[in-house]
């Protein structure tokens, strides 16, 4: 059966291309196509419209297909072909049409859109740009600038300004296919818009093109494509259409061939395979409708606030009234910021915070379908809420912990029913964060882990399943290259030389900036609770507990590793400086200096022996778990594809 079919409708032919889950623009979709206009051509129908099946107009290429030298029809000449058909063809446009998608829409007469469809061009974050067209007919057809706005950032728009834009010629709320069916009997009394690709480009000044260019790809850090998509772009604003495509296809070539687009591809498919096990394969989860949340500082704050803007009813329990009212000042606060930044209407708003409710005993958690806790991280405390919950839940409620190092084994084993305790691990702010790190352990039932992975895609997070070790995968590789710094300044480096390093290499900030933003009173604790544990032959170093024990805890107290002032810009501490030869020479460590490769050779190889171990203790599946939670916790470079991808490049 041909994933594409053209039905007659009066004198209408419809193509419909269906090609589940995506529509993606597979070699066998391009067939189809060329055959429906091969036949449309011949036929001479009074239109022809263009629609999808299932969930969505095409998505883009293939990406699946990018490993392997392309195919005919290529996509280029394909559109090329149904731009120059004799009959109009009108794009039926719903769920998203991206990337090869709207290039496939570009290249049809008329563009029509459901109201709630999404259309745009991602290729960047895949390390790409359009090689289809994109970069050329799009500023033929809409502003200059927003066509680069749409092509450089990758971030779809809408139904409603895609028409403003002149990007749809209409949006309709009906049915999609009688409305495109009477849109294309207009066009077919109608003089055919001129072609995309043969019309002028506007121009614009150098200037205003530089100004807007430079605030869009401020934020690209390391990435290329942004800046290959703005020069793409510009080329279609400065040569003609066909000239424009060659240049185009050029570019997109060299760029599906370079490291990045092949680490950005391997992230992708990554973060869609994370989160898959076979121990929940045709397991019902438990419901989680009604979430109770244990704690109101940050972190159940923001864990109470991304429940209720995934639409679920949230109880929060604090020790005492001001606490709890203290939890419910933040998560008002937070669901605010949200109706501030326009993401929600006021009407959502109320009805958010009329889901929220904050209780100073347990009991208001008997009807809660999943609990999770979120105090204070320590051993005791945990265990002591724990059997609150076990006495205040009905049975069936999942237990979760939010604990970012703590046994979580030990936790489950410390209620009667250890089956219904799960770990739920988010990362700060719980509400933006997309990782959620699943601990898994050993006692677990298939359906709680099932519910566990649902809850994390209703919260709209990355879920990735960890097994029980001090840290789990996030904050074991974290700890493991923080400690690695540390050696670096015994050894001969300076704080920001390090995170200078590691900043030219993508990472959003330096280990050390990192720690003053957190707070150093939260590693020294962690050092302090490990300290009997440690083998005496592990290396250690003294200087950040000598930093802390001066009351130096980082940007809350405007001292450590760094200073910092007014404008809370980090400035280097002598103090800090002085400390850490002192320590070299304490321990007679002659001081070598460090160039930034050598720095980031060992933070990298550090994550890297740090990953494999996980890999073989088994707390990893796969090395796709470890990247997808490096990239998505600490912001590893996507480009780059993570320490295991970067290993096996
Ligand atoms: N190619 C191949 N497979 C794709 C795909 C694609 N373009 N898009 C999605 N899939 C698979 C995905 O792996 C998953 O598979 C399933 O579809 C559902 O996806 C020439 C060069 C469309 C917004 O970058 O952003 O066109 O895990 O889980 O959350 O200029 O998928 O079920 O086996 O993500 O509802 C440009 C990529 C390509 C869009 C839907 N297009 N896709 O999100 O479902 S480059 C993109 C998405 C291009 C041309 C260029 C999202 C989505 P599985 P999902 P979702």
């Amino acid at each position: 059966m041909s994933v594409v079919t053209t039905q007659m409708h009066g004198d209408i032919a419809v193509v419909t291309i269906d090609n589940p889950p995506v529509n993606a623009a597979s070699q066998a979709v391009r067939q189809g196509l060329l055959a429906a206009l091969q036949a449309t051509e011949k036929s001479q129908p009074a239109a022809v419209v263009l629609i999808c099946s299932g969930r969505s107009f095409v998505a883009g290429a293939d990406i699946r297909e990018f490993d392997k030298p392309f195919l005919e029809p290529m996509l280029p000449d394909l559109l090329n072909a149904i731009e120059a058909a004799t009959r109009p063809w009108i794009a039926a446009i719903h769920g998203t049409a991206l990337g090869g998608g709207c290039e496939l829409a570009l290249a049809c007469s008329h563009r029509l859109g459901l109201s709630t469809a999404k259309i745009g061009l991602p290729e960047v974050n895949l390390g790409l740009i359009p090689g289809a067209g994109g970069t050329v007919r799009l500023p033929r057809l809409i502003d200059p600038l927003e066509a680069a706005r749409l092509a450089v950032t990758g971030k779809p728009i809408g139904a409603a300004e895609a028409h403003k834009l002149g990007l749809f010629d209409a949006v309709t709320e009906d049915d999609l296919l009688t409305a495109a069916l009477t849109m294309a009997r207009d066009a077919a009394s109608q003089p055919r818009p001129k072609p995309l690709l043969s019309r002028e480009a506007p121009a614009v000044a150098a200037e205003t093109w530089n100004t807007a260019i430079a605030k869009l790809t401020s934020k690209a850090r390391g990435q290329h494509s942004p800046h290959e998509a703005a020069a793409s772009v510009r080329d279609a604003l400065d040569h003609d259409g066909i000239t424009a495509l060659g240049l185009e296809r050029e570019r997109f070539m060299r760029l599906k061939g370079s490291s990045q687009s092949a680490a950005l591809r391997y992230i992708f498919f990554a973060e869609r395979t994370v989160g898959k096990t076979p121990r929940t394969k045709g397991i019902t989860p438990r419901p989680t409708a009604n979430i109770g949340v244990v704690g109101g500082g940050t972190m159940g704050a923001g864990i109470a606030a991304a429940a209720l803007l995934a639409g679920l009813t949230v109880h929060m329990v604090e020790r005492d009234l001001d606490a709890a009212n203290a939890g419910a000042a933040r998560v008002e606060g937070i669901i605010g910021g949200s109706l501030k930044r326009g993401l929600i209407s006021q009407t959502r708003h109320d009805t958010l915070l009329q889901n929220f409710t904050t209780a100073s005993t347990y009991a208001s958690l008997a009807t809660a379908d999943l609990v999770i806790e979120a105090v204070f991280e320590d051993m005791d405390v945990k265990k002591q809420v724990f059997a609150a919950l076990e006495a205040a839940c009905k049975p069936e409620a999942v237990l979760a912990t939010n604990t970012s190092y703590l046994d979580v084994n030990e936790i489950a084993a410390s209620v009667k029913d250890p089956s219904r305790v799960v770990g739920l691990h988010f990362f700060s702010p719980a509400h933006i964060m997309k990782l959620l790190e699943i601990v898994v352990p050993e006692t677990v039932a298939d359906d709680v882990l099932a519910t566990a992975l649902q809850l994390a895609k209703s919260l709209g997070k990355l879920p990735v399943l960890a097994g029980v070790c001090d840290g789990f995968i996030a904050n074991r590789i974290m700890s493991s290259y923080r400690r690695e710094a540390d050696y670096l300044l015994e050894d001969g480096a300076l704080p920001h030389e390090v995170d200078t390093a590691m900043r030219d290499f993508g990472m959003p900030m330096g280990i050390f900036e990192m720690q003053d933003l957190a707070g150093l009173d939260i590693g020294w604790a962690a050092r302090k609770r490990r300290a009997t544990a440690r083998p005496a032959s592990e290396r250690y170093v003294d200087i950040p507990d000598r930093i802390c024990e001066q009351g130096n805890f980082g940007r809350k107290t405007g001292r450590g590793w760094y200073l910092y002032g007014e404008d809370g810009t980090p400035q280097r501490n002598p103090e800090v400086e002085a400390l850490i030869l002192a320590e070299s020479a304490r321990k007679n460590i002659t001081r070598q200096s460090f160039g930034a490769e050598a720095i980031m050779a060992r933070i990298l190889g550090c994550m890297q022996s740090e990953g494999a171990a996980i890999l073989t203790e088994g707390i990893a599946a796969s090395r796709e778990d470890i990247d997808v939670t490096m990239v998505n916790a600490f912001g590893f470079p996507r480009w780059k594809g993570g320490p295991m991808f970067l290993r096996d490049a």
